[in-house]
């Protein structure tokens, strides 16, 4: 899932590094997962893949879906306030349904449902007049188009080989949803899913990747085009390490479910999901958190909260968060870490109380101020053990008073002499 290879577009190390500076400055986005799976509350798409429920059964939620209480501007709102800087909707999922109203397909469209009009355009509006980047998730596979090998809906599997133009069929569909999506939203960002069953060489990934940076030369993309792709997505359950893509995104949920699932209450904290997007940035990463509106519009009261909790913590600590870069290895201090751009300011994030002195191991550099982020206060530091014939550095130490400490997670900033 997470690999990226070199691309058939020419482009620099430093064209690309330029193209993708506002993904690796970002480090919040949130993820929309909303789609007709919403009206029972089951797994989005798998829930028939699995035969939870039958094909039938599934899309017989196209008529409970109305999005009657649908506001796009609340939502751009609220994902602006959570302090993220980019969004991801759910165009289309594996189940095929649109939210968009394609001409590709008369199957299964969102027009077909209560709601009955594209709820894509008046969102993708919201989120430009918000200043957000605009990103479309898109499954290139389709459980409902009978021309995929492996769909669950009256199809018959064949092999590519012997029904070439059965296939072609299919990537002409992809293509002609994919050319509706650029013309009427233009999006900054594409990310794919669905990728598994075939090679870059029968997914023609790199015509279509190619196709897709033809149209929109800045447009990025995720890495799930088998390969083609600018970053790394690693997502939850897939045991996660740091990508050694210099760019990558943690894909998450609040609960265990990526649409509305009201018997999942199995909600993790602000305080656990902040933690984890403080170890995303600190390795250089961006979070895409996800959220799963209702069938009719309204985003659940857990998700909102934890939203707005998200947004208090990254307006007090925008500094330490937005533009910067890795911090140092793990082992120089008990918390994560990020630098400034200029590599000259360490941010040191305290995911507990703290209860005693912060000590600092193995900084180089002397330390000319030290400040907890967001509050301003001023703190002394002491360094210990720095013989003067030696170049070992010393321990550097300071103290977090109890009255300038967060309800969540402190930052103190080190400004140093001169760069890491
Ligand atoms: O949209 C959400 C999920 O529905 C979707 N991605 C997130 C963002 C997702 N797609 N796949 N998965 C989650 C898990 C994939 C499991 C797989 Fe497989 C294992 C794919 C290939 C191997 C299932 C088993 C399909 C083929 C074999």
């Amino acid at each position: 899932l997470g690999t990226t290879k070199a691309q058939p577009f020419k482009e620099s190390k430093e064209e690309k590094e330029k193209r993708m500076q506002w993904f690796q400055d970002a480090k919040l986005g949130i993820f929309i997962h909303w789609g007709i799976y919403s009206v029972r509350g089951v797994t989005e798409s798998w829930s028939f893949y699995n035969n939870y429920l039958s094909y039938d059964e599934y899309m017989s939620q196209l008529d409970g879906f109305t999005a009657k209480s649908y506001n796009p501007a609340e939502w751009a709102k609220l994902i602006k306030e959570s302090g993220a800087k980019y969004t991801v909707i759910t165009s289309k999922h594996h189940d095929g349904v649109a939210l968009w109203d394609t001409q590709a397909s008369d199957l299964n469209t969102i027009k077909k449902t209560p709601a009955s009009r594209d709820l894509l355009t008046p969102f993708t509006k919201a989120v430009r007049k918000e200043g957000l980047k605009l990103g479309i998730y898109y499954s290139l596979l389709d459980w409902s188009n009978t021309d995929y090998p492996y769909a669950t809906r009256n199809s018959t599997r064949y092999q590519i080989k012997e029904d070439s133009a059965r296939w072609q069929r299919f990537l002409d569909f992809d293509n002609r949803q994919l050319a509706e999506l650029n013309k009427q939203f233009k999006p900054d960002l594409y990310w794919f899913d669905g990728d598994w069953d075939f090679s870059p060489e029968t997914w023609k990934a790199k015509e279509l990747s190619t196709m897709l940076r033809t149209f929109n030369p800045k447009v990025i993309l995720n890495s799930r085009i088998q390969g083609y792709g600018d970053y790394a997505t690693p997502e939850q359950g897939v045991p996660i390490r740091r990508p050694d893509s210099q760019w990558w995104e943690l894909c998450m949920t609040m609960n265990d479910s990526w649409g509305y699932a009201p018997t999942d209450t199995n909600y993790k904290t602000a305080n656990m999901l902040l933690r984890t997007f403080v170890d995303c940035i600190s390795n250089g990463g961006n979070l895409l958190l996800d959220i799963g509106p209702k069938e009719d519009g309204t985003i659940p009261q857990e998700q909102v909260d934890i939203l707005k909790e998200f947004g208090r913590w990254t307006k007090k600590h925008a500094d330490a968060i937005y533009g910067t870069r890795a911090g140092i290895p793990e082992g120089h201090v008990m918390g994560y870490t990020t630098l400034n751009k200029n590599q000259d300011i360490l941010y040191v994030f305290l995911p507990y109380k703290p209860n005693g002195p912060i000590s600092v191991k193995g900084l180089k550099n002397k330390v000319n101020r030290a400040w907890v982020v967001g509050n301003g206060a001023l703190l002394e530091t002491k360094v210990v053990g720095k013989a003067y014939w030696s170049s070992v550095p010393g321990i550097l130490y300071f103290d977090v008073p109890e009255s300038v400490q967060d309800s969540q997670i402190t930052v103190v900033a080190l400004l140093l002499e001169g760069k890491i």
